[in-house]
């Protein structure tokens, strides 16, 4: 393939932009940059304090010789569940697109008919797994069946993550499949239309028949930071598949809009206003809404093999943010976690940030993505050991590498529960937080959870992927078991307690219950992303490295390239 109509159009851009862009700041945070630069300098001030010791793994638990062979056994347990899973899913439904494992039912996005949301979110486990025979199948389905000719609201993120992303990475480890791409092309072509807004950022949905970008009316047309930005490496690499310089350019706008409205303190709120592609006041965090347009600002500087320079500014602008204002330490075991900041207005019309320790467990991912950051952004030498030594980092590597390093640790602290399982959501002690009785304790609570009571949302756990995710990525980078068997226990917990029987697995609704009660639901996260990453995690590191390949939010994995070319904006 060619990547001279992708050169030339870098040309074409960068002819196109006039100098100086102007800042398109949203006003109501410019009127708060007084209360801002107070903030700085507070927890700059706090900041110093966090990250003295040069320690590249946790310190108590020492390392063992580097050993990135296969662990067969625990390797062949994951393909085993993701079998039961799978299985299960295609005895009541296949081709449908969400599974209910305890009814055995199957459900759609919409009442058109399915686009392959579980299917196609799976097929590249199989390929990894060598479950020929049941890829076979899949293809099969994908062949005869899946058409995105659907009407009604599709999420434009949620579909371009996992189908888009599925496809793509499907055809590049089938070896090239044409029937792969041929439906990512389609599929692509009909949510292009959600670009065409007066910013350039995307609609949140999408009509796939009518081809037509739908605004999010419940969040009043607003679509969040993650969602606009945690497209682009499924279009990017689409771009260089097919030659064809659009997807390229409506993604990267996205960017380029980010960058000139982004806040001065490297920061996202996590809504922006299409019309005007503005930031809008609203939480900053790495939760929800949040979360992938970090990860995606470093996995953008990767999927070009360094080569966009553009993407390691924006991500290490946004790490001093993030480190500096939202990464805090807990009261009593000095846990590192992250919180967020809420806008609040005051009755004369000043906002100020309100700092609440609340952490999703969407934000797991963040460790190991600090630690691939590290040693990529971060690098002082280019290639470094595994584990970095303290003399191959830059002093931003080196406080990004311990603060992934603490971060997973907190999260492997959120899983002492009563299953081993995480919560959806933990807040984490302050001082006259007000919390007394059992939550007390201990430094992180479940918001809401009383015995006897119906659980709160805080409390469940949906088959999420992110700690493992970041277990993976922690493997990979520094060869101590610890991992794997961080790793392994969560997967003996998921066995225990969200395996169904019959087949399937299934959300539980209080981690801290048991008996569990189960949710009736397997999200589609749980084969392409859970599975994929445990079964990662224990395969031997030569398959997929990190060096080759940059993992979409929804754990596609799709090669790295360079493309010879500059970025189109600055
Ligand atoms: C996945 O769909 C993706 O990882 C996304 O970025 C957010 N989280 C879910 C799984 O938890």
């Amino acid at each position: 393939m060619s990547g001279d109509g992708l050169r030339q159009r870098k040309k074409d851009a960068k002819a196109k932009k006039t100098s100086g862009t102007p800042a398109t700041k949203y006003p109501e945070i410019s009127s708060i940059k007084s209360s801002i630069l107070l903030f700085i300098a507070m927890f700059t001030i706090g900041f110093l304090a966090l990250y003295p010791v040069w320690e590249p793994v946790p310190p108590s638990r020492g390392v063992s010789a580097v050993d990135f062979s296969a662990d067969v056994p625990k390797r062949e347990a994951t393909v085993e569940a993701f079998k039961h899973a799978w299985l299960a899913y295609e005895r009541d439904a296949m081709g449908d697109d969400e599974y209910h494992p305890i009814s055995h039912k199957g459900s759609n996005l919409s009442e058109s008919g399915g686009i392959g949301y579980t299917v196609v979110d799976s097929i590249d486990t199989m390929f990894m797994m060598h479950l020929d025979e049941e890829a076979q199948r899949a293809r099969e389905w994908i062949a005869t069946e899946l058409s995105f000719d659907r009407e009604g609201k599709f999420n434009t993120f949620e579909t371009t993550i996992r189908v888009l992303g599925g496809l793509l990475s499907a055809y590049h480890l089938s070896g090239n499949d044409p029937l792969y791409l041929e439906k990512a092309k389609d599929l692509a072509d009909r949510i292009l239309p959600v670009f065409d807004t007066p910013s350039g950022l995307p609609l949140s949905m999408v009509n796939l028949a009518q081809r037509k970008g739908i605004s999010d009316v419940d969040n009043r047309g607003f679509v969040s930071t993650a969602e606009a930005a945690t497209l682009q490496l499924e279009f990017k690499y689409l771009s260089l598949l097919t030659d064809e310089e659009i997807y390229w350019e409506k993604a990267e706008k996205v960017m380029e809009v980010i960058k000139g409205s982004h806040l001065t303190t490297g920061l996202a709120s996590i809504f922006m206003n299409p019309e005007d592609g503005r930031f809008v006041l609203s939480a900053i965090r790495l939760g929800s809404r949040g979360d992938s347009y970090y990860e995606y600002l470093l996995k953008q500087y990767i999927q070009t093999n360094l080569s966009e320079p553009v993407y390691r500014v924006m991500y290490d602008d946004a790490m001093n943010g993030v480190l500096t204002h939202l990464v805090q330490k807990s009261q009593k075991a000095g846990l590192t976690y992250t919180s967020e900041l809420i806008p609040e207005r005051s009755m004369g019309g000043e906002i100020s940030w309100r700092l609440t320790p609340k952490q999703d467990h969407l934000v797991c991912f963040f460790g190991g993505s600090l630690m691939l950051g590290a040693i990529t952004t971060g690098s002082a030498t280019g290639k470094v050991s595994v584990p970095p030594r303290a003399d191959e980092l830059t002093e931003q590597g080196k406080r990004d590498w311990l603060a992934g390093v603490e971060l997973i640790e907190t999260c492997m602290r959120t899983h002492d529960t009563a299953t081993g399982l995480s919560p959806e959501i933990v807040h984490f002690r302050i001082p006259n937080d007000g919390i007394d009785g059992s939550g007390a304790a201990q430094d992180w609570y479940i918001k809401g959870a009383r015995p006897g009571e119906f659980p709160p949302y805080d409390a469940r756990y949906i088959l999420r992927p992110e700690t493992v995710e970041s277990l993976f990525i922690a493997f990979r980078l520094t060869g101590n078991r610890l991992y794997r068997d961080y790793g392994w226990a969560i997967f003996e917990s998921i066995q225990k307690y969200c395996r169904i029987e019959s087949g399937g697995y299934a959300s539980v609704v209080n981690v801290d219950e048991v008996p569990v009660r189960h949710e009736d639901k397997m999200e589609t996260f749980f084969m392409s992303e859970t599975l994929k990453y445990l079964y990662l995690l224990f395969e031997d590191a030569n398959v997929l490295p990190l060096s080759q390949y940059v993992f979409n939010t929804e754990a596609h994995p799709f090669p790295i390239f360079h493309p010879s070319i500059r970025t189109g904006f600055s």
